[in-house]
């Protein structure tokens, strides 16, 4: 292996691992998968983030990039051919990327527990409650089954929207060319497909089983079994990477102590030290007794920044 392998902590039957492992399939890469738990304590992953547990997290040598926004962005700055962020739906497909991440996502993840939220294991509606500080009825069954009627009609809603954008002489929802609005919208129907079956609905829809076909189609690249260990001795070996961010500071100094945390669900707050930040990113540098110095990323868009305390 070397420094510059993608490595990819996942678990197979996450949405948002999909989305980032059809980025990998469509830009053709190799990677090293690192199978995690899907429900804490994540030890394995949470020694390399700092505490963020969510999951996909990629991982190159002693970088570690949190939130798929933020890992989308860049495998295309180290792969970019082909194009996930085509310049003719720049902005617009980011703009459906978060609508799809957010609401189609909720949709299917409603549909999926209110219908069948009995398969999965009391453990993981405990550990979701928890993760979602009781967003999503508190993960409790008799209320999520209870609002089934309403997310069918939010599910019909959003999936009609996804149908009109597919007209014609859109083949891919922002337009001619694969997005990450595609990315985005592809993950939560996997889901519902996979857990649903013929129940989640889809079939109504003619343009988005034909554009589901065509993503299904692209498939994974070509990953390789990793183990978490091997992961972290991989982190342990290497430097982190030149920063390629601007070192624009705005309200925040270059080696203070911050934390960094996602606003909408896993509030488990990552604390480093400031190495760089711009529009989009943040780097934190963390100096770990196990794993060594690692920068950690993430997006700025959907995380919230605070000083540590003390500072
Ligand atoms: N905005 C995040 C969302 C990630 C997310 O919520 N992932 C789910 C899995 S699909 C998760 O971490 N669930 C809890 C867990 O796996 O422990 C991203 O784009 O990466």
């Amino acid at each position: 292996m070397s420094e510059a392998d993608i490595i990819l902590h996942h678990y197979p039957r996450s949405p948002f691992a999909e989305k980032v492992r059809l980025a990998l399939g469509f830009k053709g890469l190799s990677w090293f998968a690192v199978e995690q738990p899907r429900m804490a304590p994540k030890p394995g992953l949470t020694a390399l983030t700092g505490g963020y547990r969510r999951i996909p997290v990629m991982q190159i040598g002693a970088d570690i990039y949190c939130d798929t926004r933020c890992i989308l962005r860049e495998l295309e700055r180290r792969h970019p051919h082909p194009t996930v962020f085509p310049a003719a739906s720049a902005g617009r497909a980011e703009m459906l990327a978060g609508w799809a991440d957010h609401h189609l996502f909720a949709d299917a993840l409603g549909l999926v527990f209110g219908l069948h939220g009995d398969r999965f294991p009391p453990e993981l509606h405990a550990d979701r409650a928890r993760f979602t500080a009781g967003k999503y009825d508190r993960w409790d069954s008799l209320r999520m089954k209870a609002r089934v009627p309403d997310l069918r009609a939010q599910f019909a809603i959003h999936l009609a929207w996804l149908e009109q954008a597919l007209s014609g002489s859109s083949p891919f929802i922002a337009g001619t060319a694969l997005s990450v609005a595609d990315l985005a919208a592809y993950h939560p129907l996997w889901y519902a497909r996979g857990n649903l079956g013929e129940e989640a609905g889809l079939g109504a829809y003619p343009r988005i089983g034909e554009w589901l076909a065509r993503l299904d189609a692209i498939g994974h690249g070509s990953p390789q079994e990793l183990a978490p260990e091997a992961a972290l001795t991989i982190a342990r070996n290497a430097g982190p990477a030149e920063v390629m961010l601007s070192h624009e500071t705005g309200l925040f100094r270059i080696g203070m102590r911050l934390t960094v945390m996602p606003d909408d669900w896993g509030f488990d707050p990552v604390e480093g030290e400031l190495v760089a930040i711009d529009r989009d990113g943040i780097v934190i540098r963390r100096d770990d007794t196990l794993i060594g110095t690692v920068h950690v990323h993430f997006p700025r868009e959907g995380f919230t920044i605070r000083p540590a305390i003390g500072q």
